[in-house]
């Protein structure tokens, strides 16, 4: 039997897809300090200790709220490449080598950032990242659930001059009070429009969440509150609805008290297709392959697991059936 050494080594080798990863949330304390200080950007945290300190949350709304002291110093262009190509480095030491980044147009058009730079910095940031660390990404464009839907959409229509870097959808931000219907036009008019759609659900909200959010998407984030509703597993077993799970991210916001009791085996008993993801890292202390590696210590995550896992994080993925594919076939040499 391998050792939990070796296990690690494998979570960090083998390569892997992040799904589910907030672009917002891989600012790491070093870069808030550094930003607040190039656009001379008052915070409250005069040190990285200080930042850290905040970095014990009670809930998903408390994490929102200290988030936002992070994303307080995001300005031009410049910051968001900085961001967007730092999170690059990370996946080449994690062996993330696709990703599928969820960003947040509306705090851009809420700190007036210039859509076009909050755009271009990540597209400029992800390019360089492709060809100095070979990551390949796709961008998901994040619906903010707790703006009316009509500011949604508002906000949404700006971003059109912008589609040919999106092809995908989310929805995220506080959850509960907030479900998946109150956007049912906009999630209408993007299904119509071709877009991909992933939601929020499941995470700090009921499985009702979950059931309404199967109505217009074709993945779920988090969805961990179903793991004992064998019904709905089944469900979504066969309707092949993927989940974005995010281990570490439940256990700090505490959707789950212990990572010993993390339910990842109801999920893949009843055939559920599930991938882990680091969610906000920075936030959470752990990226992806530190999110597997987590696992191995909680829950005995073996090597037939570690595999299953990385192999399900490119079926989960937006890619076309050829590109997942290309990555599959780099699995197996880990077998
Ligand atoms: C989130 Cl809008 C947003 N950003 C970062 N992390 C999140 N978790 C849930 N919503
Ligand atoms: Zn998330």
């Amino acid at each position: 039997m391998a050792d939990k050494t070796s296990l690690k080594e494998l979570c960090f080798k083998i390569p892997k897809a992040e799904l589910h990863i907030h672009l917002e949330g891989t600012i790491e304390p070093e870069m808030i300090l550094k930003l607040s200080k190039r656009n001379n950007i008052e915070i409250k945290s005069k040190s990285i200790e200080e930042i850290k300190e905040k970095y014990n949350f009670k809930s998903l709304n408390d994490f929102l709220e200290i988030f936002k002291e992070g994303t307080s110093v995001l300005k031009t262009k410049e910051d968001i490449f900085d961001i967007s190509y730092s999170y690059c480095k990370k996946c080449k030491e994690q062996n993330v080598v696709y990703t599928e980044i969820t960003i947040d147009p509306t705090l851009a058009i809420k700190k007036e950032i210039p859509l076009k730079d909050y755009y271009e910095g990540i597209i400029e940031g992800m390019e360089k990242g492709k060809k100095d660390f070979g990551i390949n990404y796709k961008l998901i464009y994040c619906i903010i659930r707790t703006q009316t839907e009509e500011e949604a959409f508002n906000d949404f229509k700006l971003s059109l001059d912008y589609k040919k870097y999106f092809n995908i959808i989310g929805l995220a931000s506080a959850e509960r009070n907030n479900p998946p219907d109150k956007f049912k036009n906009l999630f209408e008019y993007a299904k119509k429009e071709g877009f991909n759609i992933t939601i929020h659900a499941g995470e700090d909200g009921p499985i009702d969440y979950m059931k309404q959010a199967l109505k217009y998407c074709n993945r779920i984030d988090h969805g961990i509150v179903s793991y004992n509703d064998i019904d709905f597993l089944k469900e979504l077993s066969d309707k092949k609805i993927p989940l974005t799970l995010c281990p570490v991210s439940n256990f700090k916001l505490k959707a789950v008290n212990d990572l010993k009791n993390y339910p990842l085996r109801n999920f893949l008993k009843n055939n559920v297709l599930v991938c882990i993801n680091s969610d906000d890292p920075s936030y959470f202390g752990s990226y992806c392959a530190d999110n597997f590696c987590k696992l191995v210590d909680s829950i005995d995550l073996n090597k037939e697991e570690i595999i299953l896992l990385a192999e399900n994080s490119f079926k989960c993925s937006f890619l076309s059936d050829k590109d997942k594919e290309i990555y599959l076939n780099m699995i197996e040499e880990f077998k």
